[in-house]
């Protein structure tokens, strides 16, 4: 297949309530012709990623074992376009009794779908498979202005614990 993880672990617990007309669902190779590198271009800069690097990299992804990339995807089923996603990492650890940690990464939601609490929807999926998964925590890195927002999905600063960057 070409999801880029198992659809069978979003149960109907994990996804909770779906809007008409909107599916949630893993990320697909042929995302890259609904508009999946525009959607991530209104996060940050994507460049030049042309279709075969975009399906060279999404096979990278799929292919992970145990699973590492649960890339959720919100399609508009009208227009057929990608209109939000968030990306859960796992990162599969020998410490916590062999445990792994998740990471929050790359949400985004398209600009004339915001409003409609899609980021909320993405954030309690991505919360409830990390939970399935076993992750012993979850973690993300955001803008000041977000951490209310984040603050709504469980997540809080750590004190005492910072985030450092290098960037090249
Ligand atoms: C935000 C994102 C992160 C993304 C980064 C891109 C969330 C929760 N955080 O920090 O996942 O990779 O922006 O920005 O979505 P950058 O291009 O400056 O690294």
């Amino acid at each position: 297949g070409k999801s880029l993880f198992d659809a069978s672990v979003l149960t109907s617990d994990v996804l909770g309530n779906v809007p008409e007309g909107l599916a949630v669902r893993p990320l697909h190779i042929a995302d890259f012709d609904k508009g999946y590198l525009d959607l991530l271009s209104q996060l940050t800069t994507v460049g030049p990623v042309t279709r075969d690097q975009f399906s060279e990299r999404f096979l990278v992804m799929q292919r992970t074992q145990p699973s590492a990339y649960y890339v959720v995807v919100i399609e508009d089923e009208s227009s057929q376009r990608v209109v939000g996603s968030a990306t859960l990492v796992i990162e599969w650890k020998f410490i916590h009794s062999a445990s792994c940690r998740g990471r929050v990464e790359d949400v985004v939601i398209d600009a004339n779908m915001r409003g409609k609490k899609l980021g909320a929807l993405l954030n309690r999926v991505l919360v409830a498979l990390a939970k399935n998964i076993g992750v012993y925590k979850l973690s993300l890195e955001c803008k000041d202005s977000l951490i209310p927002f984040y603050e709504l999905y469980g997540f809080k600063k750590d004190v005492g614990n910072n985030f450092l960057v290098q960037r090249f």
